[in-house]
This record gives C-alpha cells, sequence and structure tokens, in this order.
C-alpha cells in the first residue's frame, strides 16, 4: 500500500505542479495528497454509478439548499482507509499530514446545524452503501469568516474557491437550462387538448460540479451535486448587435452571475428576498431535471419513477421541487395530472427543522408569480384540488380550508406545500415532532396523521469522534477489542461494562486532559490568553441567538464574578467559559450579545483577584475545524435553549459522544440524552416546554415582575446600564421591555443552580470520570448511521448496495 501510495504523490507532484515533492509549498502539498487520495476514489465512483444504474436500485436525492462539510481530507482518507500510509509516506518526506489537513479551506457551504446534518447524513448513507446522493448550490461564497474587532463581529467575505477545490469535478455535459419569468399560458390546440406556452423566459444554465462521497472502508462513492449558475451556451457572441442588445447582454450575465454568489447568512428569521427565492428554484430546477434525464436513461418506465426515486427536502428551502417535478411530469413527459400527481407525492418527504414562525418560509404571489409563472400555476392548481379535497373532508368548514391552504391571502406557504406533496413529514427529535403534531402542524397532523414521523438527527461518529478526537478512539478499540463499531455505533453500547473499569476512566479522563491542553494551545494563540487546562472547560458553541440563550450564560458569568468581588471564597472550582458561534449580521441583539461576551471576557480575564478561578473565551469563527477542536475538550457541554425552541440540536451530540456532560434543558434531543445517559449523568434545569407554551398562550409572564422580585436578575441586569462594562441598554431593553421572549430572566436562578450542581459533581473526581464514560457509552445511538438506517427503513424504503 505504502509503495503504491509513495510512487502515485510523486507522480502526482510531478503531474499538477511541475515540481519534485521537496519543492512544494503547502497548499501544492495539500493539493498533491489529495489528487493521490482521487486515485483511491475514481474507480469504486465509475463501478458505484454504473451498477447503480444497472441493478435499478431505489436511489434517493437529499436536496438541501446548505452542505456545511468542512474540511474532507482527513475524513477522505479515513475512509478510505489509507491515513496510515500516507502519513508514512510522508515521513519519507519530512513532511506532516496534519499540516496539510491544516491548508484546505473548510467548505463552509452552510449556516449550522441544518447543513451540517446534510453533510452528516451524506457520509452515512455511504458508510452503509445506501445508494442516497446529495443536491445543492455550489456558492462562490460560504458562510462568511467571523473576525472579533474591539469586541463586535465583523464579517469578512469567505472566498473559498479562490485556490480551487480540491474535490470536485466539473460536469459541463450534464448542464441542464432553468427557466425565470416570461410569460406561461395555455393555449388550445383545437382539439381541446391544452398546451403550455412558456414564452420569453431568461433562461439560465446550471453546471453540476460533482463530489465523490467516499464510504467507509466500503466500495461506495456516492455524489453530492452541486450546482452553478453560468450564462446561456450560446451568449458570448458579441458580434452585430446594437449598443441596447449589449445592455441587455451584460444585465443579464451580472443577474446570471449572482444567482449562485452568496451563502444567505441567516439561519433563523425568514426575509422573502428575491435572490434567494430564485436561488431555491435555480437548484431545485437543475436537480429535479438531471434526476428524470438520468432516470429516463435507464430505460425503466416513467410510471415506476416514485417506485425508484425518492427526493428528500432538507427543510421547505427545496419545497418547489414539488411543483418543478409536476411541471416535469406534465409538461414534458405528457404525463396526466392525475398519474404525476400520484409520482410526485410518491417521491417526495419532507424534514421539518423549526417551530419558529418567524423562520418558516412564505412567498408573496406578488414576488413570485412573475419570476416563476408556470410554476405558480401548478402550485395554484395543487391547491385547488386540494381545497376542494378539504372542503370534502371538512364540510362547511372554512377555517380548516384557511388553516389547510396552500396559498392563503395572497401568500404561498412551502410548509404546507412540502406536505400536501410528499408521503412523509418527520420532525428532527421526539419532543419537537410531539410540537409538530399538537401545535404547529397540528391541523395537517389531523388531516394526514400517517405522513408525520419523527427521525431524531445524528452525527458522523466517523468526523466527530474518530476523526476529532483519535486518542479516544482507539481507547474505544481496544476496550471493545473491536472496530466494529466504526461501521456500526450501535456496538459502542458494549462500553457500559467498562464504566466500573478504572482503568477505562482513567484513560479517558488522560486524553480529557490532552484535548483540554490543546484547545488552550489555540486560545493561547489565537486570544492570547493561558488557560489553566485542569479547570473546567465549559463550552457553548453554536449560532448567535436569542432562543439559545448564551445571553443567559454571559449574565449568569457577570453574576458569579459579581459574588465573587464581594465574598471572598466563594469560587471554589476553576472554570473556564467558552462561547463561539457566528451572528448574522443583521441581527443587532445577538451582535450585542457578542459584544457583551467580549467585553466581559477581556474584564474577567484581566483580573488577577478572580483569574485563579475564573476566565471567559470568545472563541472567533466558530465553525466545522475548529468545532473538531473543540468538542473533544469539554466537560460541560452547554445546551441551554427555551424548552421547546431548539428542534434538536447537534452540538449536544458531539460534546456527549466526547465525553461532556450535557448541562440543558429539557429541549431537542436533549431529552433523548437524558433518557440514555440517566438523569445522574446529566444536569437538567429551567421551564419545561409545556410551561413555556401555556405562557405563551395566557401571557401570564411578566419580565418585569422577576426584575422586580429576584435579586440576582436585578443584580446583572443593573450592570448592563449602570455603566460596568459600558453601555449594554440594548440588552436591557430587549430583557425588560420587550418582555425577556425566551424567559431568560425566569430560568435565571435554575440555571445559577444547576452551574452550581454541576460544579459540585466535576469536583468529585472518580464520578465525574463515571458520567463523562457513561456519555461515551450511550452516544452510539446519536451516531447518524442510525438516524439514515431509520430513514432508508421507514421513509425512503432504500436498501444496502455492495458495489463489487
Ligand atoms: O437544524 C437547525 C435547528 O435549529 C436545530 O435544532 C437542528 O438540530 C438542526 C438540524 O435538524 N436549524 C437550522 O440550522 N436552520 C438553518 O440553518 C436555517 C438556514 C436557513 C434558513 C432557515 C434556517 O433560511
Amino acid at each position: 500500500m505504502k509503495k503504491i501510495l509513495k510512487s502515485r504523490f510523486i507522480t502526482t507532484a510531478h503531474v499538477m505542479f511541475g515540481r519534485e515533492v521537496e519543492e512544494l509549498t503547502e497548499v501544492e502539498i495539500y493539493k498533491t495528497i489529495a489528487a493521490t487520495a482521487k486515485q483511491s476514489i475514481s474507480d469504486n465512483w465509475i463501478k458505484t454509478n454504473k451498477q447503480y444504474g444497472e441493478r435499478k436500485e431505489k436511489q434517493i436525492y437529499y436536496f438541501s439548499i446548505e452542505f456545511l462539510l468542512g474540511r474532507l481530507l482527513k475524513s477522505n482518507l479515513i475512509n478510505l482507509g489509507i491515513e496510515e500510509a500516507l502519513k508514512d509516506v510522508l515521513k519519507d518526506f519530512k513532511l506532516n499530514l496534519s499540516d496539510a489537513y491544516e491548508a484546505e479551506p473548510d467548505a463552509g457551504l452552510g449556516n449550522g446545524g441544518l447543513g451540517r446534518l446534510a453533510a452528516c447524513f451524506i457520509d452515512s448513507l455511504a458508510a452503509h452503501r445506501l445508494p442516497g446522493h446529495g443536491c445543492t448550490i455550489r456558492y462562490q461564497y460560504g458562510l462568511f469568516e467571523q473576525k472579533i474587532v474591539g469586541g463586535n463581529q465583523v464579517e469578512i467575505p469567505d472566498n473559498w474557491l479562490r485556490d480551487g477545490f480540491a474535490w470536485e469535478y466539473r460536469k459541463p455535459d450534464k448542464s441542464v437550462d432553468v427557466k425565470f419569468g416570461g410569460n406561461a399560458y395555455m393555449r388550445d390546440m383545437g382539439d381541446g387538448k391544452l398546451e403550455l406556452v412558456h414564452e420569453n423566459p431568461m433562461i439560465v444554465m446550471a453546471v453540476p460540479y460533482d463530489m465523490p462521497i467516499v464510504g467507509y472502508h466500503n466500495a461506495t462513492v456516492n455524489t453530492l451535486r452541486m450546482w452553478n449558475a453560468e450564462v446561456n451556451r450560446d451568449f458570448s457572441d458579441y458580434g452585430m448587435l446594437t449598443q441596447e442588445q449589449i445592455q441587455q447582454r451584460n444585465d443579464y450575465r451580472s443577474f446570471v452571475e449572482s444567482i449562485t454568489r452568496y451563502l444567505y447568512p441567516d439561519d433563523s428569521t425568514f426575509e422573502g428576498r428575491r435572490m434567494r427565492l430564485i436561488q431555491e428554484y435555480f437548484f431545485v430546477s437543475a436537480g429535479v431535471q438531471s434526476i428524470v434525464r438520468h432516470y429516463k436513461k435507464t430505460g425503466m418506465s416513467i410510471y415506476d419513477f416514485g417506485k425508484k426515486i425518492g427526493i428528500h427536502i432538507n427543510d421547505t428551502h427545496p419545497a418547489l421541487c414539488v411543483a418543478e417535478l409536476m411541471r416535469v411530469l406534465v409538461d414534458d413527459e405528457g404525463l396526466t395530472w392525475e398519474d404525476a400527481w400520484a409520482i410526485t407525492r410518491d417521491t417526495i418527504a419532507y424534514t421539518n427543522h423549526t417551530i419558529m414562525p418567524e423562520a418558516l418560509e412564505t412567498w408573496g404571489v406578488d414576488m413570485f408569480r412573475p419570476l416563476l409563472p408556470r410554476i405558480y400555476m401548478i402550485i395554484d392548481e395543487i391547491n385547488r384540488r386540494h381545497v376542494e379535497e378539504v372542503r370534502r373532508r371538512y364540510p362547511n368548514n372554512e377555517d380548516k380550508v384557511r388553516a389547510l391552504s396552500i396559498i392563503q391571502d395572497g401568500v404561498i406557504h412551502m410548509a404546507r406545500l412540502s406536505i400536501v406533496g410528499g408521503h412523509s413529514v418527520n420532525g428532527v427529535a421526539k419532543i419537537h415532532t410531539g410540537i409538530l403534531k399538537s401545535t404547529t402542524l397540528k391541523d395537517f397532523y389531523d388531516y394526514t396523521p400517517r405522513k408525520f414521523n419523527n427521525k431524531t438527527n445524528g452525527i458522523t461518529h466517523r468526523r466527530w469522534l474518530m476523526g476529532a478526537n483519535p486518542e479516544l478512539a482507539a481507547l474505544i478499540d481496544d476496550t471493545l477489542g473491536s472496530h466494529e463499531w466504526h461501521r456500526h455505533p450501535e456496538k459502542m453500547d458494549g462500553l457500559h461494562d467498562h464504566v466500573a473499569d478504572k482503568n477505562f476512566r482513567e484513560q479517558l479522563m488522560k486524553i480529557k486532559h490532552l484535548r483540554r491542553e490543546g484547545l488552550a494551545r489555540y486560545i493561547e494563540q489565537h486570544n492570547g490568553v493561558k488557560l489553566n487546562p485542569d479547570s473546567m472547560f465549559d463550552i457553548q458553541v453554536k449560532r448567535i441567538h436569542s432562543y439559545k440563550r448564551q445571553l443567559m450564560n454571559i449574565l449568569h458569568i457577570m453574576y458569579r464574578y459579581h459574588r465573587a468581588l464581594s465574598e471572598p471564597g466563594f469560587l471554589t472550582q476553576p472554570v473556564t467559559y467558552f462561547f463561539g458561534g457566528k451572528a448574522a449580521p443583521g441581527y443587532y441583539i445577538a451582535k450585542e450579545t457578542i459584544r457583551l461576551i467580549n467585553v466581559v471576557a477581556d474584564c474577567i480575564n484581566k483580573d488577577k483577584r478572580v483569574n485563579d478561578f475564573m476566565k471567559v473565551i470568545f472563541i472567533e469563527n466558530f465553525g466545522v475545524s475548529i468545532g473538531e477542536l473543540v468538542y473533544p475538550a469539554a466537560d460541560v457541554s452547554e445546551q441551554i435553549s427555551t424548552a421547546s425552541k431548539e428542534a434538536s440540536g447537534t452540538g449536544n451530540m458531539k460534546f456527549m459522544m466526547n465525553g461532556a456532560i450535557t448541562l440543558g434543558t429539557l429541549d431537542g434531543a436533549n431529552v433523548e440524552i437524558r433518557d440514555a445517559v440517566g438523569n445522574e449523568h446529566c444536569v437538567i434545569f429551567g421551564l419545561k416546554a409545556e410551561e413555556v407554551m401555556n405562557y405563551y398562550a395566557t401571557g401570564a409572564y411578566s419580565a418585569w415582575d422577576e426584575y422586580h422580585t429576584n435579586e440576582k436578575v436585578r443584580t446583572v441586569m443593573n450592570q448592563l446600564v449602570d455603566g460596568t462594562y459600558g453601555d449594554f441598554r440594548s440588552l436591557y431593553d430587549y430583557l425588560l421591555h420587550a418582555n425577556d421572549e425566551f424567559f431568560i430572566l425566569k430560568d435565571f436562578n435554575a440555571y445559577d443552580n444547576a452551574r452550581i450542581e454541576v460544579m459540585r459533581r466535576f469536583k468529585d473526581k472518580d464520578g465525574w470520570a463515571r458520567t463523562a464514560a457513561m456519555n461515551v457509552a450511550h452516544s452510539g445511538g446519536f451516531s447518524s448511521d442510525r438516524t439514515i438506517d431509520e430513514y432508508a427503513r421507514e421513509i425512503w424504503d432504500i436498501h444496502p448496495v455492495i458495489i463489487s
């Protein structure tokens, strides 16, 4: 193996860069390794595509407007099983594989949980030899890079393609046309038949870039297809044009080139931006057309399409798949509406990721219709027939009609379109699915209860444990005496019997220490703050959002600091508090929260009186790669969202898998983490989802009263405006005058108690080691391998295909 890789490596350097290995720059070394790895991928990729076609197995396509992949070299080498051999090759040249890893830019084509989930899913699909692919947009700029300047977030464009992207293959021959605008109507052909006419549309060429998705130690290589918007084929001919025509062409070019330029950096509020709708239709139309085209090449009947193809829509951003598939089947393939509708519903399934009303997608007909005239006609017809059926089911009940209509008061509801146009709707954690059924989507649940199901999220343990924490993975290998858990993470349950083993616990604690030292080194380099690796690492990393309550966390740190200054001996347990995460650029409260964290951190970190016991760190530019450093180093995982608001969370799983204890509310997957580890091995606090929803329903909560009756709360609230940390009236007003919509003040004392409890437990070194061990041992169920198996069985009906 080593010999082959070494000779490939040398030749690749010659071919790609015309250089000896010794002369390569860092980026060139990375690219040479990637190209060497690709030689181990391509055969299997070709085979996989060929055999999927030949065997006519059902395949699924996971449509997601985001895939937050992070770096790929390491995970590809792990999956190929050549990491060790390549390390050896590089050693011969006095090169270091981990330096090469660092030279790779993150593929940051996503905001947070939703995009990362898609990335974990395609890893698990390939690992389990399942025929499943991804479909997305090839953004020229990913999520912005975050810099902290004077305590404030500054956004730097993420030009991730600058040096080229090693893993993509441009496939111009597979391009498809996507139509926008123009005039669409049905023309009577004279024989009573109607035909669609779509006049003067603007045509955008969608060019696919394919990426191989490598299965873990198997021959499966699936595909992630990323669509790029380009000007139409016969466009560049400028001869014989008038000034006006040239101007038109220039306008057209700049329009087209802007379609796939930026990822929208907002993950929590819906803004009806026209360009976003264009992006959505662009990748949906390109994806659906190319799937149908490919399907027809296999020679199977179009009437079997729904039996052989599944399209999964990750949240509602790709919901236009419903209408686009109808369009292709009816207009292009000539099927009847009824046949097309049956196929479409068989094909499509939808995952909901939020109950937050401000995040639900709706498009005004006024904007939608001129942009996508034919698609509008189709949605209108889907709705007309749907409403007819609703009226039959609920005669004389116009309230029901309103609640269930896809188009209502000039607005198109994308979640409703997704539910009506598919055969499955799932939430992403038990509690979340329960809330969908009982409140958010109750009318739809009552209408079609059998469509609803739960699929609790998961994360790929190959990246988040084996890749990020190789020492822990090695300990698990040794302890279980087997590698089986790499592909069957449920086997990690076997660790349960070793929690009682002192040696196992000691090893685990050594690894935790090692990882804390690693993170401390990184922070010293980046923040210039020296940390104590024996202190308790208490970490909250995720997008900054009011409902995630980073503000409650920092207010509580302010409270402890305040107490420490007035009560000598108050602090007894050294703790390092970490925050990390990006705020949407226009999200004022989130940005003020970042500023507060940084101001408080500065103040505390400089204060010799408390420094042996507390430090506060804001980790700049948190993302997939920094996460790989952070999760393994954590002792305490902060999962403190207002109950009912976090659909699932997936960071909670990454922490758990690496032996951190969950300090959290009964929200999202925290509930299932608690069920898995038991109450003794997590710390739960705060309002329950039902209580929160009751407060909303009755309006019985008053932040003002809480402020006046709760001294702890009053103390820190006043510090926001009395100059202790400068002026944070923004946050003060937000909490007090906007009535603290996420119950930060209400949960404050419970949070205080929970944090005291977690420190108490940390002091009991052996008890803590047991807790850490229990968390690792019971994390197998939170692997996306388990999640994907459930999707495969219960939604998609797809089966492993052994590539030979
Ligand atoms: O999806 C997250 C949920 O908040 C989280 O609880 C869950 O674990 C995760 C995976 O299911 N949702 C998102 O990350 N949402 C987005 O990133 C988003 C992006 C663009 C939007 C809306 C939401 O327009």
